[in-house]
């Protein structure tokens, strides 16, 4: 097998690379980014890449620039070290947030993952609302979640934790382990493997670093303890890498995430709370917002308790959330469609210009 099957490309990559080739350019991965300085795998090895001003320009927003994890079609420059990305390849999957502050911009904060840990520790940090959160984010990716409940090895009665995680997680996977004792990592062996890749998030301090250690084999990332008063970590990754495990697995280590607000969260909402969805139907009205409607099949599971309160009550919580997000991204939206139809024809023109 070549480097590049190694990170992960295959027959239908290779289709999306396609004529490239014949335009001087080289496929390649990006497997680092560091305060916008980008690290790429390909079959010369590893070399710093830089956005061409072009992609920049011409970019409809931020995410149309490259996250870690996207292939891309790569160019050297004569006389330079660092090579320039020409193309992004089109995204699999992509892990989507809002961008911090008060933009209305998408920021790719991985893609084409294959997984997506979630990763929480049976302490303090324990959130299921921001589970939730985490799992429609994932959800909307088009990767597949699993719930990683970590540090087992402290927890002294895992199981209450564990039957929160369970309803929050819908039909994904739950698994509690120890990334310090490597108790329950066996359990990780349907998603990592050769050419799938995985990707890590979670709050500061949850131990991901660690797990990411602990299944490379070795100490090469740096770690830090959390605070004992509240098990907050100390935000010790500060970027993204990808790292190729001993079994052949791809593994994506995230800086620890403050906020994940949504972006674009809609699917993924009903993918997390897929038991509401397949009530909906049975509501007296179609749209049915299952608050104070008569005939709520929703409202209707909650008094019958086969469905807990606050379930319902956080979903409608997120969704409030997702609607109002849609709309404040209308007008970003509109304005990345223009300069996209922009871009469009200023490419049309210069065809016609050649052939005439
Ligand atoms: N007891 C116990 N401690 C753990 C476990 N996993 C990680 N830790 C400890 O938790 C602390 C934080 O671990 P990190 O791996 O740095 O956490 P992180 O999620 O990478 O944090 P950021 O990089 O800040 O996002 C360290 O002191 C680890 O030794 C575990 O399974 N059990
Ligand atoms: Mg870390
Ligand atoms: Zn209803």
């Amino acid at each position: 097998m070549g480097i590049l099957e190694d990170w992960g490309w295959d027959a239908r990559w290779a289709e999306a690379f396609g004529g490239d080739a014949a335009k001087g350019l080289f496929p390649a991965r990006l497997i680092e980014e560091q305060r916008g300085l980008f690290q790429i795998m390909s079959e010369q090895g590893v070399k710093s890449a830089r956005t061409t001003g072009k992609m920049r320009h011409t970019a409809a927003d931020r995410a149309g620039l490259p996250a870690v994890g996207d292939w891309v079609s790569a160019e050297a420059v004569p006389n330079e070290k660092t090579v320039l990305i020409r193309r992004i390849l089109p995204r699999r999957t992509k892990l989507s947030r809002k961008a911090a502050g008060e933009t209305m911009e998408e920021q790719v904060i991985a893609a084409n993952l294959d997984t997506v840990l979630v990763m929480t520790a049976l302490n303090a940090d324990f959130n299921v609302r921001r589970l939730e959160r985490f799992l429609t984010v994932s959800l909307e990716s088009g990767a597949t979640p699993v719930l990683v409940l970590n540090k087992l090895d402290a927890c002294d009665a895992p199981g209450p934790y564990l039957e929160q995680a369970k309803i929050a997680a819908g039909s994904a996977p739950v698994i509690a382990i120890s990334a310090k004792t490597a108790a329950g990592l066996d359990a990780l062996d349907a998603w990592i493997k050769p050419g799938l890749t995985i990707g890590l998030i979670g709050s500061s301090g949850v131990g991901k670093s660690t797990l990411v250690n602990r299944l490379a084999g070795n100490e090469e990332i740096k770690t830090a303890e959390t605070r004992s008063k509240d098990e907050r970590g100390r935000h010790t990754t500060t970027h993204r890498q990808l790292f190729i495990l001993p079994n052949g697995g791809i593994l994506l280590d995230t800086p620890g995430m403050r906020e994940m607000q949504f972006w674009d969260s809609e699917q993924g909402l009903a993918k997390t709370f897929d038991e509401i969805e397949a009530l909906a139907p049975s509501c007296k009205f179609k749209d049915c917002a299952h608050d104070s409607e008569p005939g709520c099949a929703v409202k209707a599971a909650v008094a019958a308790g086969t469905m807990a309160a606050d379930r319902l009550e956080s979903w409608s919580k997120l969704k409030k959330e997702a609607a109002a997000e849609a709309k404040r991204r209308e007008p970003a939206m509109i304005a990345a469609a223009k300069k996209e139809s922009e871009s469009a024809a200023r490419k049309l023109k210069k065809l016609k210009e050649k052939k005439s």
